[in-house]
């Protein structure tokens, strides 16, 4: 690498709007490990194929997010801040490490089962190896760190296995990655359904906070959030709303479970509930200002995009090589 710092490698899919589950569980930690990694953090647009999408929404999406995690905090001068369509070698590393990937281990992913399930009209083989492509993504940048949310730990050791796969036949050509996974917010749930996670996908617009949505909004939501008859603020696996209304009032405030335990410890879920609101508003306002604010200066996200690709199809062909070698492609004539 440019220095002696770690390497780090995470994405996010530009399908549906993000959700505080993305920001607290992902791009909040994103933030606080830039300082201390080499950073590439892709707008993993190839991955969201694997379900239709609308061209221009799809486009649309990518943008936004990618001045997401420019609003949210990270240095795109400091991080190198793609999408990962513009960085080819993601497809050519994808198709190498398919052919040292096996059918059983893709079969067994849960997030193919589910995806499969919601998406029956549409079993494609791209929704099937997804989590090689998703492999391809870390090692490419022979990342050291993937902070991922703990739904992406069976990927993340697919990745891995892959890894040492390769490895063990041809040298050590990658650097095997761990995954980083945020104490705090590391599994926001479902503000309707507590047992399940608040996902950007969710049909039910009460479930999830988005990150774009208005103050009143998100007061609204946090009121109607469902908790149960138990009428304590306490954080256990008996209350289930609570303890996702305590877990995220702690991650938007930096307050202990302890701390907010004894805060609340006389009060109401009325309350608490306006008070976890309040304390979401308090982080998500000043990122949509950000946002709205990066958005109308098109030459210096242009400008960003265009110097971060060059970056990482620098890096990216790095590896390229050395795996094109190892496994035996011709060299090119120049
Ligand atoms: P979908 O549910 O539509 O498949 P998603 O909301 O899980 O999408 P992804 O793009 O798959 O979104 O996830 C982006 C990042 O956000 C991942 O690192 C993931 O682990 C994290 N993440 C997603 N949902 C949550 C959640 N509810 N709590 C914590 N982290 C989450
Ligand atoms: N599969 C991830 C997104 C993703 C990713 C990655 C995360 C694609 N490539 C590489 C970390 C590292 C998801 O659905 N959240």
């Amino acid at each position: 690498m440019l220095n002696d710092k770690k390497v780090l490698f995470s994405g996010m899919q530009a399908t549906g709007n993000l959700t505080l589950g993305n920001y607290l569980g992902a791009l909040k930690n994103w933030i606080t490990l830039s300082d201390e990694y080499e950073c590439f953090y892709s707008v993993v647009d190839m991955h969201s194929i694997t379900v239709r999408q609308d061209p221009a929404t799809l486009r649309k999406r990518a943008r936004a997010l990618l001045t997401l995690y420019i609003a949210a905090g990270l240095d795109p001068k400091k991080n190198c801040i793609y999408y990962q369509s513009h960085v080819s070698g993601h497809a050519e590393l994808a198709w190498i490490l398919n052919c040292f990937t096996y059918m059983g281990e893709l079969s067994r992913m849960t997030q193919f089962k589910d995806k499969s399930a919601k998406h029956a009209d549409n079993i494609n083989a791209g929704l099937f190896t997804y989590p090689v492509l998703m492999a391809a993504d870390i090692l490419l940048y022979q990342a050291d760190v993937v902070p991922v949310g703990v739904d992406q730990m069976q990927h993340l050791e697919l990745t891995r296995d892959i890894a040492m796969r390769f490895n063990n036949i041809y040298g050590d050509v990658f650097t095997i990655p761990e995954p980083y996974i945020g104490k705090i917010g590391a599994k926001i749930m479902s503000l309707q359904e507590p047992t399940k996670k608040m996902s950007k996908s969710d049909e039910n617009p009460n479930a999830s906070i988005y990150l774009m949505d208005s103050p009143d909004v998100i007061l609204k939501k946090c009121k109607r959030a469902v908790t149960d008859s138990i009428g304590e603020i306490k954080y256990n696996e008996d209350q289930p709303g609570v303890k996702n209304l305590i877990d995220i009032y702690s991650s938007c405030t930096g307050k202990s479970v302890k701390e907010i335990e004894k805060e609340f410890e006389n009060e109401g879920y009325g309350v608490f509930k306006e008070a976890v609101g309040e304390a979401v508003v308090s982080v998500l306002e000043p990122l949509q200002k950000e946002a709205a604010r990066l958005e109308k200066d098109k030459a210096y996200l242009d400008g960003i995009i265009k110097e971060n690709a060059e970056k990482a199809t620098y890096f990216s062909n790095k590896t390229l090589r050395k795996v094109k070698r190892k496994i035996g492609y011709p060299d090119m004539i120049r």
